[in-house]
């Protein structure tokens, strides 16, 4: 990609604001050095200063000192915009930082937009599109583990992946479109099975990673447990026992939480966000009733759905409701949970569920360390399948039309469609595959990544 060249100057507050230690404000553009340079008093200037060295001295406003401060340099192109970069370390807190940045803008050094200095970086050619995403990802990771695959993403793992996968693609398109300039010789260069087996091969290795979008969005945001149940079943006590204190309203009353609440908790380095809703039944009250709506919208939103059943009223009393919520779940993101267990002999057993089962007593406070452990291993679980990228949403759109765009070669191949057919849906796959990476790309798709970010960054 070529040098992309910004006419202006930009500047932020790259750390967040408030009372710190140090701040940082970083400028970028063709007129950084000069215009740290007018405002810096110190053994050496910055107009010729060398890249990757700071520099120690006075922000001066006319005679003024403002604070002492370093800056470091690094010129174009190894900075991370590829723009000259002079970053001003002053002390922290409200007035310093505010002044200096005030000061460059008197120089016509413009505020930085959201994730101006990321958007430089990406159309100089710093970091792909999907390095951009990881420094979103980095900046707002939910869960360590997200926030580890975050930095693996941004050290390019990834990217080269779907290098080499763009590269498959365009051998095997090259080969194919120069049989059409022997088309009279009726030669084949590339055999039409091992073709099929490729190309099918690569659909599902990008089917494959496409459905880990559902996994990254748990690493990203945290993962969400619905506690489900009817009226009296004890979900706001087991809700109140997990956290560890009494969060939800609990009473002998059927029909208590009417709206849902939420709490999140870290779970081995998991963010878990735990939903306590209404009661499940029929009823004629209306704020009831919008309860139950409500928890049936959380129940759609949720990663996993506990199922609290009053083990007094009988072990199966809640089979039904099992059964309804498994038409939206699959049984391994749902658990019953035999609540009141100190009311029944705790040697009963319910052996013919369609899900796992965990025996409990909220009111006393025992069973919380399974059902910890077993949400532990259901989150990780979840996240397991992820290895070097954390998949959005644009990401997974864009792959779902490089699939689709390989089944459609591969269909062709199947009625026997002459090579020119073939190379065109392959074309369109290295096309989709040049957006994930931001080789192509349209102003909405940037706009869109760009948004997302926060000033200073
Ligand atoms: N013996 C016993 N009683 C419990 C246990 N858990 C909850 N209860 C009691 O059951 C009643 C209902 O508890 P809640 O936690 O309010 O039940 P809920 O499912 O949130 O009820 P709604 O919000 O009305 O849907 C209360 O009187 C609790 O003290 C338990 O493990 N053992
Ligand atoms: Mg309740």
């Amino acid at each position: 990609m070529e040098q992309h060249v910004s006419s202006d100057t930009i500047c932020a507050l790259s750390t967040p604001p408030g009372v710190g230690g140090i701040a940082v404000i970083r400028i970028s553009g063709p007129d950084a050095l000069a215009g740290a340079h007018r405002f810096f008093r110190g053994p050496h200037g910055l107009l010729d200063a060398e890249s990757h060295r700071i520099y120690y001295g006075w922000w001066m406003d006319g005679e003024v000192p403002i604070d002492s401060v370093v800056c470091s340099v690094f010129r174009s192109p190894h900075s991370y915009t590829g723009e000259d970069v002079v970053e001003v370390s002053c002390h922290g807190g409200y007035f310093v930082s505010r002044h200096i940045l005030s000061m460059l803008y008197g120089v016509h050094i413009r505020a930085a937009a959201p994730g101006e200095f990321t958007q430089r970086a990406f159309l100089n050619g710093r970091l792909d599109m999907t390095q951009v995403e990881a420094v979103a990802d980095l900046i707002h990771a939910q869960s360590s583990p997200g926030s580890l695959t975050a930095a693996r993403q941004l050290a390019g793992g990834f990217t080269r992946r779907i290098a080499a996968f763009r590269q498959r693609l365009l051998d095997t398109a090259g080969l194919l479109e120069l049989e059409l300039d022997f088309s009279e010789e009726d030669v084949e260069f590339v055999d039409r099975s091992a073709l099929r087996a490729t190309l099918t091969s690569l659909a599902s290795e990008t089917h494959a990673l496409q459905s880990t979008a559902k996994a990254a969005e748990t690493l990203r945001s945290g993962f969400t447990v619905a506690m489900v149940g009817f009226p009296n079943a004890g979900k706001s006590s087991l809700f109140n026992a997990f956290l560890q204190e009494e969060r939800a309203i609990v009473s002998d009353i059927p029909g208590t939480t009417r709206d849902y609440i939420r709490e999140s908790i870290i779970v081995d380095g998991f963010t878990v966000h735990l939903v306590d809703t209404a009661g499940i039944r029929s009823t004629d009250d209306t704020i009831e009733l919008q309860g139950i709506s409500l928890t049936e919208s959380v129940i759609k939103q949720a990663n996993a759905v506990l199922i609290i059943n009053d083990a007094s009223e009988g072990l199966t009393s809640s089979d039904a409701l099992v059964d309804d919520i498994l038409r939206q779940f699959s049984p391994e993101h749902c658990i019953l949970i035999q609540n009141k267990m100190d009311l029944v002999g705790t040697s009963q057993r319910h052996d013919v569920a369609a899900v796992s089962e965990l025996y409990c007593s909220a009111r006393r406070g025992e069973g919380m360390e399974v059902l910890r452990t077993t949400l532990r291993d259901m989150v990780a679980g979840s996240a397991s399948a992820i290895n070097d990228v954390l998949l959005n949403r644009r990401q997974a759109d864009v792959l779902s039309q490089v699939t689709d765009s390989l089944h459609s070669a591969v269909s062709g191949l199947d009625v026997g469609l002459t090579s020119e057919y073939i190379a065109v849906d392959l074309r369109q796959a290295i096309r989709f595959l040049g957006e994930l990476t931001g080789e192509t790309w349209n102003p909405d798709v940037l706009e869109g990544v760009f948004s997302k970010f926060c000033i200073g960054k």
